[in-house]
């Protein structure tokens, strides 16, 4: 039983050319990328993406933020692949993400307004599904 998840490779990963170094870690798990495109997100496909932060203090640093460059998204699939990306991707602040993670090995707080932590990874089914439908 496979599953997908929506992998998004922010402005700071594609900024700092690690497009090719996060999608290598999910390879290498052995994760498959399905399907693949870089695209100049609009605030409106960003705003749906992340409705449910709207009205917290990072919402509109955040905006900002993901609105600064081109963004990878990403179909990823496999068994699990839901949980494992997560997992491999590390915590959400990267100070404290455990290093062998891609957050926790490739990315700081730069004392930013809103954490850069390179990557986002959908939370559940119903999150893939939604994102997923989204993005692509
Ligand atoms: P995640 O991306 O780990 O699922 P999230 O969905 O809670 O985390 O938040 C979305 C993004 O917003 C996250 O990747 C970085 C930023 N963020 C979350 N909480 C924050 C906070 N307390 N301060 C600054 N930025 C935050
Ligand atoms: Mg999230």
């Amino acid at each position: 039983m496979s599953e997908s998840t929506l992998v998004l490779i922010k402005p700071d990963g594609v900024r700092r050319n690690l497009i090719g170094e996060i999608i290598r870690r999910c390879e290498a798990k052995g994760y498959v990328v399905a399907e693949l495109k870089k695209i100049t997100p609009t605030r409106e496909l960003l705003a749906a993406h992340y409705a449910e932060h709207e009205g917290k203090v990072f919402y509109e640093p955040l905006m900002e933020f993901m609105l600064s460059g081109d963004v990878v998204a990403i179909r990823l699939t496999g068994h699990r692949v839901i949980e494992g990306f997560r997992s491999i991707a590390g915590a959400t602040d990267p100070t404290v993400a455990a290093a062998g993670t891609i957050r926790g090995d490739l990315s700081r707080d730069w004392g930013t307004k809103v954490v850069q932590n390179l990557v986002h990874g959908s939370d559940s089914v119903e999150s893939a599904q939604r994102e997923l439908a989204l993005w692509f």
